[in-house]
């Protein structure tokens, strides 16, 4: 089965714990504090991969988590950091941030070997060491190490193939991938054999390239007639396209109106896949028998590409492919074409501006710090990423830590947010799981 969209669930480490912790050694009395830093969690990355064309492993293992970092120790010692963990996706993954059922876009990874960053592991805590000053030389305090980002995503795989086969149903796309890849698509003569894309690699003449075929097009598909619209926007990244046309017809109409007839439809549907390369190739003329209707079939075709209106409208090559997938007829003259065009085109993509690629998580939008808000008359609650990792990593049953946290809350303006909503003393205030009395000298 083709799978191309899985929801993952990834959590990056948790920072190590600082420790707090005096010299002891003997003969010296007034060790001072040596209580090590935390390490850092591990981060999460994604590396795109155009070895993998599916997202199917995906569903097997939804769930991604990275590694907690080590504790600080004694005699200044750091604790170690976790490693990272890298997960390899398909190139052409499109990665959204999920909140619920609201799906927020973050990154395209369009380029082999493209690296984001996408959950950053958890700070480790400070151990007692690192507190230290000129006027507290014997700090009894530490921190917990910080939580790592959690996110879930949801995983989206857009082909992308350099070439795309579009065209009626039965017209023999199938037989085409199936003849010059080893892509094994399930090929019958009926409309609609193939319900999904399929991808095949091409190797002809020491390069390879990828095709994609996806179910056939109908009118009206751009209003979402028949199966292989949804599929267009695979298509609609490919750097060319095959316009393959059944020169026997299909449903009783000549093959030129079916091939103006999928025109328009494409038209209807976007802008970047009428101005793609397109080849025109008739299929199947093995199945006719007589010269003479090749020849009207040709010259129709013929003045279809030089209509000024299509030339406008299309970038069509204005040669022709007749070929028979099924013997191997002039299939070979249609992949040196095939060669010719994707060189062109690379040629000139080259000379493009390589655009930035964003490596960074942008799913967090920018709040104020932090939201007081009073829940009853009695109950507040303040929430906020600073407050909510502050409290997270504070011990509470050291008493210089609590000392400390109520002061970065009175620092950050949160007493004052909290008087604004009618705080009074003994309500409780809730930050994460925890409950605090507010008392007015803090
Ligand atoms: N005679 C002849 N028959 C062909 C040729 N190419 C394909 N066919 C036949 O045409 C029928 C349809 O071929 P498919 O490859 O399944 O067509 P498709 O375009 O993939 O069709 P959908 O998946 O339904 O859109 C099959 O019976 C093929 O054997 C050809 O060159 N000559
Ligand atoms: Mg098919």
């Amino acid at each position: 089965m083709f799978t191309d969209k899985v929801r993952i669930f990834v959590q990056a480490g948790r920072g190590g714990d600082g420790c707090l912790s005096f010299r002891r050694e003997k003969y010296v009395p007034l060790g001072g504090p040596d209580g090590g830093n935390g390490g850092r969690g591990g981060d999460v990355y994604f590396v795109a991969d155009k070895e993998m064309t599916t997202l199917q492993d995906f569903t097997y293992r939804p769930h991604f988590i990275a590694g907690n970092a080590e504790h600080g120790m004694g005699s200044k010692k750091n604790g170690r950091d976790a490693e990272d963990l890298y997960i390899q996706i398909p190139t052409g993954t499109v990665i959204s941030s999920m909140e619920g059922e609201e799906k927020t876009f973050m990154i395209d990874m369009i380029e082999d070997g493209q690296k984001v960053l996408i959950a950053n592991g958890g700070r480790g805590g400070r151990g007692n060491a690192s507190f230290k000053t000129q006027r507290n030389t014997a700090p009894r305090i530490s921190e917990k190490g910080a939580f790592g980002d959690k996110i879930t995503l949801e995983l989206e795989l857009k082909l992308i193939a350099d070439v795309g086969l579009i065209g009626c149903p039965n017209a023999g796309k199938s037989t085409l991938l199936s003849s010059v890849t080893s892509a094994r698509p399930k090929i019958a003569n009926y409309p609609f054999t193939t319900l999904s894309p399929n991808l095949g690699v091409c190797t002809y003449k020491n390069k390879s390239f990828v095709i994609a075929d996806i179910p056939g097009l109908i009118e009206n598909a751009h209003k979402g007639k028949g199966l292989g619209m949804e599929f267009l926007r695979h298509i609609e990244r490919t750097k060319m396209l095959l316009h393959m046309v059944d020169v026997l017809g299909f449903e009783n109409r000549e093959s030129w109106k079916n091939f103006e007839l999928i025109n328009k439809e494409l038209y209807s549907y976007s802008d970047v896949l009428v101005k793609k390369p397109m080849i025109v190739v008739l299929n199947k003329i093995d199945s006719l028998t007589s010269k003479k209707d090749m020849l009207i079939i040709r010259k129709k075709f013929e003045k279809i590409l030089k209509a000024r209106k299509f030339r406008k409208d299309f970038n069509a090559d204005s040669r022709i492919f007749e070929i028979s997938a099924v013997t191997g007829e002039s299939t070979k003259k249609l992949l040196d074409e095939v060669i010719f065009k994707l060189k062109v085109i690379f040629e000139t993509k080259k000379e493009e501006k390589v655009k930035d690629i964003i490596s960074d998580t942008k799913d967090y939008v920018i709040k104020s710090e932090f939201e007081v808000e009073r829940i009853n008359d009695h109950l507040f609650t303040v929430k906020g990423k600073k407050v909510e990792k502050l409290a997270q990593m504070t011990h509470f049953n050291q008493e210089e830590s609590v000392r400390r946290f109520f002061n970065i809350l009175k620092k950050m303006g949160v007493e004052r947010a909290l008087k604004r909503k009618g705080v009074k003393e003994a309500d409780l205030v809730r930050i994460n799981e925890m409950e605090f009395e507010y008392k007015t000298v803090i």
